[in-house]
């Protein structure tokens, strides 16, 4: 199914006016502090955001899945679906899959659908977390970082059949995510477990396209709870720089301890030339995986601070690859993954907002008060007009969310695919 450009113009009409008047209100005050207007509602066109290909279907937590009515149960509906979220955002312009979840029985067909939905194919995702069908081997003890060298193997045959599968679609990056580790003291020699992790990500490095990255996901638990292998950002960078210049440290906002400094870890990664990719979400606990920006905005906006300075001050860090990667079981997950897009938009024009010239200053000066009134200013502007110029400069709807709900979207997904249709994913 898709909308039509005189669906999502007719609906525009509706709100146009109010918008206007809210844009222009904003745009004299940012045009009066010195900002380029034009410059910031481009910039934010032109950030695309990977929708990972298990968040269309309502997530599962160890306890149940509760799935959602209409739900994609087929690689093209999953296509289908982040073309109308791209449809309604402009901001959801690519796809990250997950092998074996997302195979492609028809590469051709594949592409052909998402060129038809103007999505593109970002990072691949290898999955060493679980056990396949009729797979030799079992990763219940460990995958890259197994005692025995045939698991090892059949884990680095598996990685090399994603860049392989990704190769044919596009895609020109492999993301690694290990649930390696041990549940108990004593389980693992540490050292060699990290030795041979290294050693089998040295294997898959080498099977890299001259033009391809290679980016490494840390995260201190779950599902080991005593220990993971890459347990935390440096032990990526460490296991990035052994591999060499293609391989890059992976943040995920989830990912970290309670009340670890992320943005400060952005910013070192950055000056390093090493953080690849970027994967969004939120989260009270843990890897919680909610709505990005749902419930630590503040930080969300620290972290996007960083980010804008280390693009335009780190040349030698490529443009990282950025994923939203939080799925749940309550809301309609397209209307989660709009909620989630719109965030992020809002914590990068707040950042990009930021007066550099005069935050050195004023760090210069040691004026701390300076420093963080110059950071308020920014986080306390509403910036959603911009977000939504934005979206109609590229041809979406004013707001999503109540264009999506008016053209009854879900309603005419389950019509087509039925109550009980179930998404591949976690
Ligand atoms: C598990 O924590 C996880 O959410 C990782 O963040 C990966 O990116 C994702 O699953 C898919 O493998
Ligand atoms: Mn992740
Ligand atoms: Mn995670």
């Amino acid at each position: 199914m898709k909308i039509s450009k005189d669906q999502i113009y007719n609906t525009n009409q509706k709100k146009i006016t109010q918008h206007h008047a809210r844009f222009d209100f904003l745009a004299n005050e940012l045009d009066a502090s010195g900002l380029q207007v034009n410059e910031l509602v481009d910039k934010l066109v032109a950030f695309q955001v990977a929708i990972p290909s298990w968040a269309l279907g309502a997530g599962g937590t160890r306890f149940g899945r509760f799935s959602y009515q209409g739900e994609p149960s087929s690689l093209e509906q999953k296509i289908e679906d982040i073309g109308l979220l791209h449809q309604l955002t402009q901001t959801a312009g690519a796809v990250s899959l997950h092998i074996p979840w997302d195979i492609p029985e028809d590469t051709l067909a594949i592409k052909e659908k998402a060129l038809e939905n103007r999505i593109v194919f970002d990072a691949v995702n290898s999955n060493t977390f679980q056990d396949q069908k009729n797979q030799a081997f079992s990763y219940k003890f460990g995958s890259l970082c197994n005692t025995n060298k045939a698991v090892r193997e059949q884990a680095i045959a598996h990685n090399k059949e994603v860049i392989k599968i990704g190769n044919d679609l596009g895609s020109k990056s492999l993301t690694v995510w290990l649930a390696d580790g041990a549940n108990f003291p004593g389980q693992n020699n540490f050292q060699t477990a990290l030795s041979h992790t290294e050693d089998s990500l040295k294997e898959i490095y080498k099977y890299l396209p001259e033009d391809w990255k290679l980016f490494i996901e840390y995260k201190p638990y779950e599902p080991n709870f005593y220990s993971t292998v890459i347990q935390d950002w440096g032990t990526s960078f460490m296991l990035a720089n052994a591999c060499g210049p293609k391989a890059y440290t992976l943040v995920d906002l989830g990912h970290h301890l309670p009340n670890t400094n992320i943005e400060q870890i952005v910013a070192t990664l950055m000056l390093k030339g090493k953080l690849g990719g970027f994967h969004f979400n939120d989260s009270k606990y843990g890897d919680d995986d909610v709505t990005v920006g749902s419930i630590k905005p503040y930080s969300l906006f620290l972290i996007f601070n960083e980010l804008v300075y280390g693009i335009e001050n780190n040349k030698q860090n490529p443009y990282p690859a950025w994923m939203i990667d939080a799925s749940h079981n309550t809301k309609d997950p397209l209307e989660d993954l709009m909620q989630s897009l719109e965030a992020i938009q809002i914590a990068y024009a707040k950042a990009l907002l930021v007066d550099q010239t005069k935050l050195k200053a004023a760090q210069q000066e040691h004026d701390v008060v300076a420093c963080q009134e110059i950071l308020h200013a920014a986080y306390n502007t509403d910036v959603r007009p911009l977000v939504a110029q934005a979206r109609i400069n590229a041809g979406g709807a004013v707001t999503p969310i109540e264009t999506y709900r008016n053209l009854q979207i879900r309603q005419s997904l389950i019509d087509i695919r039925g109550k009980n249709s179930v998404a591949s994913g976690l």
